[in-house]
């Protein structure tokens, strides 16, 4: 039995992949696809992924331990943002492998970060996202546009949203993967506990509901996580940074507050495969973004 074991440890792979991108090419579609679950806040405006948090996929002999990550910032206007960039740039030094995820159905220049990824020696795949968007010249011609920059790299179109070519994509990264013992327990799916995740449907859901700046000046706290009731006990502050938001947050007659709970909640509920009940309160908290100090009590990379 010892001796089993030894072998099986032996050849093990275990690895951290992180994914690299612009805002909304998929990334967090692509982990949730990944790992099985809807964990990671997805929406189709930007900047819904705010730090670095790991989904992780298990087999018998392999563990990836995947980096969701925010989308690259060109120009940083606040300390979120600052942090933001600060958690890619870390995956850039403790990654043993990255993907660049390369978004077909946009014509966005991704020059600057294709730049830093070239440059970067840490073993490196191309994955074209959205293939399911795009006809195939499209994705041929953009393979003949990356293989000049790029000599010898995998270059794989996929579709994050119905998993066209995601198990070619696992089986690429296998073969980058060091030898090496599970770095988690292989039955865990992230790094995060599950209050976390409820902050960040919470989040999510008001990239949905509520439009213009409101989403992005808008941070979630749970304030208060009782999981073993039944119904799920959730308390959450949602901040905003003016007046004005709390009142568009709250809507006429407390309409809109009262869809973004049961959105949430429905959500949640798949989540935890359990009741829930959601009690939001607003405040408002001048400028949060730029307070350093706050920032660092929610858990962002801030120097
Ligand atoms: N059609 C299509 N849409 C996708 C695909 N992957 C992601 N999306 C959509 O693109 C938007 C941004 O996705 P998200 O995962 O939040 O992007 P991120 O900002 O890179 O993490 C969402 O509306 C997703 O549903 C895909 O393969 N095909
Ligand atoms: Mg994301």
């Amino acid at each position: 039995m010892y001796i089993c074991i030894v072998i099986l440890n032996f050849m093990h792979k275990a690895g951290f992949v992180s994914i690299l991108g612009y805002p909304n090419v998929g990334k967090s579609t692509l982990v949730n696809t990944i790992i099985g679950e809807q964990l990671m806040p997805v929406s189709p405006k930007a900047q819904t992924t705010r730090q670095r948090v790991l989904g992780i996929y298990n087999d018998d002999d392999t563990q990836i331990i995947f980096s969701d990550l925010p989308g690259w910032i060109i120009k940083p206007q606040h300390e979120l943002h600052k942090s933001m960039l600060q958690d890619i740039k870390s995956a850039f030094d403790d990654s043993d492998i990255l993907i660049y995820l390369y978004d077909l159905s946009s014509n966005k220049e991704n020059k600057e970060l294709l730049d830093i990824f070239s440059d970067l020696s840490i073993p490196k795949i191309i994955t074209l996202n959205k293939a399911d968007l795009v006809n195939e010249e499209k994705i041929l011609i953009t393979e003949n546009f990356l293989k000049e920059k790029f000599q010898n790299i995998d270059i794989i179109p996929i579709s994050a949203l119905n998993g066209y070519n995601v198990d070619l994509l696992i089986k690429t990264i296998k073969n980058y993967l060091p030898i090496h013992p599970p770095y988690y327990d292989k039955d865990i799916l992230s790094d995060r506990y599950l209050r976390y995740f409820a902050s960040e449907i919470i989040r999510e859901q008001i990239y949905y509901l509520y439009k213009e700046e409101i989403p992005y000046e808008t941070e979630v706290i749970i304030n208060n996580f009782k999981e073993d009731q039944d119904p799920v006990y959730i308390e959450a502050e949602v901040w905003v940074m003016r007046e004005s938001q709390k009142k568009i947050i709250i809507g006429k007659n407390g309409e809109m507050i009262k869809q973004l709970g049961i959105n949430a909640r429905l959500k949640l509920e798949k989540l935890l495969d359990k009741h829930v009940f959601l009690q939001l309160y607003v405040k408002v908290k001048p400028n949060w973004r730029n307070n350093k100090n706050i920032l660092k009590s929610l858990g962002y990379n801030v120097k």
